[in-house]
């Protein structure tokens, strides 16, 4: 006869990582620095989307890019001369707040206004994972299906923005972007929705507006 015992080998991942998020938090506050996290599907317009910021804001912006592997966005953003780190995740679906933090120390800290965070491509992993960012930027497009908002509620009811992109070809891919924004207000009434085709430009200025609305929110608290 063998004795079994039980063993606790459960660790709380999420809350490990909101620890760590909330230390970003508060480094990013100390360096009176705003975070935004960019979410969304793969191909949806994330790094397009960063780049038209980088572009149009008139404050400086840092950017951590998240990348299964090698530097593709990371090496994108590099072409404006603004600070960026790239980080890898290898298998891993999502950035989580260990890796920021990691990347946050090789970003110039004293030199930027935002630091924008590109993570992977998912609308489910990232969900859980608390980057220690003021707002959380979901982005999706027409090109993924009409039905995309109805089959991952969570990433939209975290979501502070959501854009929905590509407009510019919603009727070659036979998706109706408008059921796209009613969804959205169902999951989660009170987050703003932003049509745009990034490709021409269209919704560029009232995405601008509202994160510039975020900040100063944030720094009047
Ligand atoms: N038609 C169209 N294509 C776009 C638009 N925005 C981005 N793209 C294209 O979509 C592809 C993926 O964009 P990217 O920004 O790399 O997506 P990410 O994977 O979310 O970072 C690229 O070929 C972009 O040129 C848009 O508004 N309309
Ligand atoms: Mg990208």
């Amino acid at each position: 006869m063998h004795k079994v015992d039980n063993i606790e080998i459960q660790h709380n991942i999420t809350k490990a990582n909101k620890k760590i998020a909330d230390r970003i938090t508060k480094k990013l506050n100390d360096s009176n620095i705003f975070g935004v996290d960019f979410v969304g599907a793969i191909g949806s317009g994330k790094t397009s989307l960063i780049e038209e910021l980088i572009q149009n804001m008139e404050e400086n912006i840092g950017v951590i890019a998240g990348d299964v592997i090698s530097k593709f966005d990371a090496n994108r953003f590099e072409k404006f001369n603004i600070p960026v780190v790239g980080l890898n995740t290898g298998k891993e679906c999502h950035l989580d707040a260990h890796l920021v933090e990691y990347a946050i120390n090789d970003m110039p800290l004293d030199k930027i206004d935002y630091l924008f965070v590109e993570n992977v491509g998912n609308l489910i992993c990232p969900v859980d994972f608390d980057l220690g960012s003021h707002i959380r930027v979901v982005v999706i497009s027409v090109s993924e299906g009409d039905d995309t908002v109805e089959k991952h509620p969570l990433i939209f009811q975290s979501a502070d923005l959501v854009i929905i992109n590509k407009i510019d070809i919603g009727d070659a891919v036979g998706a109706d972007a408008e059921k796209m924004v009613k969804d959205v207000e169902i999951l989660n009434p009170d987050v703003e929705v932003i049509k745009t085709s990034l490709k021409n430009g269209i919704g560029l200025d009232q995405i601008i507006n509202a994160i510039e609305q975020f900040k100063k929110k944030h720094e009047l608290n």
